[in-house]
């Protein structure tokens, strides 16, 4: 392909010249003459013309398939070439920002008068690699730090929250690897082990151990590190730590050697796939396996808190793990027994402007719930489900939805937090309160009833701001 650049800075006709010239035919049109001799003695095919000229560009056999640069240093001869470069045909036309970040609005303006062409800084083309280059330095000098910190320790724990996910799994897998140690000397540990079966189904497919803890079997350990969580997670046994990287928000109230907190990530995984790249240590098909999970599963497969980090670090991962063995952990979800609770379900629920809610009654755990909520809500007729089952003594209600009505977060929120912990996103809430609490504000509800009751404040909830919506109508007309 034909490329044909105007610029008068050597140093971007220098550089435009290296980066291009393996896959373009690059010929750079210049206004001085000592510019141009220079550059041709380099080397460079350069031409000397006058750019604000229509017969500059005649002359230089443009056609609408020339890809045209413009380097764009703020002055004013700037339009003149753009409609000289139009007028002899040239359509593939890009501008190249160089120092004009001072000026913001200067791409919006170009285009109002020249629509077609597309503008590129210059700042913004290599800000990016180099950013990510610079960051990439920063985490290893950190990683490197604790990697020392860690080196003539006998035993470590890495600890998980309770009944460890994925991405707790994956995460203290990964930071075995970062510390160049194996399961003799540094145990992934839980105060209270796997029991979700896609979990267990994880750790058996990848041979991964966790081991019980208590707090007071914490003192055999020379450092503890704590992934996916933080030392206030366990209520006061554990104020002090030698080591934390997680991605829930930052908690205050415990002292830790080494942290790295970042809430703005969709997991730690991806955390600690910065920190294996940054210090360049061979990940292992099975820890590239448990974090490549731990993202999608941390993520729901990008559909929530993702950013650009976690998919960088998917794209990482992939060539790496194996996909046949994450197909068959997904496959996990199902079990038999999460079928008896969709059939329970079905027995007792009540769909009805497509909000079906169910009541599973006594649950031996919780996961049950939402993963009936989110098996339902797969169905046609289904935009919103509300599941409610009960725990030991306390009730757990879990909200999803298709993300395009009405927010889950508010829902819970506004009919359950008086009584308990009620929170979530737009398309997933939950709320979690006690028993009595629940039957004190809504009376002593038995089986159906409370599906009944469910629908009654979903109905509720989502009518009112049909009606809200309603009136707004005729004001905008
Ligand atoms: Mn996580």
């Amino acid at each position: 392909m034909k490329c044909l650049a105007i610029c008068q800075d050597e140093l971007v006709i220098r550089m435009l010249d290296e980066v291009l010239l393996s896959s373009f035919e690059i010929e750079f049109l210049v206004e001085s003459r000592p510019v141009g001799r220079r550059l041709h003695d380099a080397g460079i095919n350069v031409s000397v013309a006058d750019p604000r000229r229509t017969d500059t560009y005649l002359k230089a056999d443009v056609s609408p398939s020339t890809c045209l640069i413009v380097e764009d240093n703020g002055r004013r001869s700037l339009k003149r070439i753009l409609s000289a470069i139009r007028d002899a045909g040239g359509t593939l036309i890009y501008v190249l920002g160089v120092g004009t970040a001072a000026h913001p609005g200067r791409a919006d303006e170009l285009r109002a008068q020249f629509p077609d062409i597309s503008y590129l800084a210059m700042a913004e083309l290599f800000g990016g690699p180099l950013l990510t280059e610079f960051s990439r330095s920063l985490t290893r000098a950190r990683v490197q730090q604790y990697q020392r910190y860690f080196s003539d320790a006998d035993r470590i724990l890495i600890l998980l929250h309770n009944d460890p996910d994925p991405d707790a799994i994956a995460s203290g897998l990964a930071l075995r690897t970062v510390l160049r140690r194996t399961k003799t000397t540094t145990i992934l540990g839980a105060m209270q082990g796997v029991t979700r079966p896609e979990n267990l189904r994880m750790l058996n497919l990848l041979d991964i151990h966790v081991e019980p803890v208590t707090a007071a079997s914490l003192g055999e350990f020379t450092r503890v590190a704590m992934v996916d969580v933080q030392p206030h997670y366990f209520g006061g046994l554990i104020d002090r730590v030698d080591l934390v990287i997680d991605h829930h928000p930052e908690q205050p109230g415990y002292s830790a050697v080494f942290k790295d907190i970042r809430p703005d990530y969709g997991s730690t995984s991806t955390i600690l796939t910065e920190h294996l790249r940054a210090v360049d240590v061979n990940i292992s098909e099975r820890t590239a396996t448990a974090m490549l999970y731990a993202i999608k599963s941390d993520t729901l497969f990008f559909n929530r808190q993702a950013n650009r980090v976690d998919l960088d670090a998917f794209s990482y991962l992939y060539p790496l793990a194996n996909a046949t063995l994450i197909r068959k952990m997904e496959g996990a979800e199902i079990t038999f027994e999460r079928l008896e609770f969709v059939e329970k379900a079905h027995r007792s629920s009540r769909l009805q402007d497509q909000v079906f809610c169910a009541f599973l009654g006594a649950s031996p755990r919780d996961d049950f719930i939402p993963y009936v909520a989110d098996f339902f809500l797969q169905l046609e007729n289904v935009q919103w489900a509300i599941i409610a089952g009960v725990v030991g003594d306390t009730m757990v209600i879990s909200v999803r939805n298709l993300g395009y009505s009405r927010n889950a977060g508010d829902f819970v929120r506004r009919y359950f937090a008086d009584l308990g912990s009620a929170g979530g996103h737009r398309s997933m809430a939950k709320a979690i309160v006690p028993l009595t609490a629940f039957q004190n504000k809504f009376g002593r509800l038995h089986g159906a009833e409370v599906s009944e009751k469910l629908q009654e404040l979903a109905l509720q909830f989502l009518h009112e701001h049909a009606a809200a919506e309603k009136k707004k109508e005729p004001a905008r007309a």
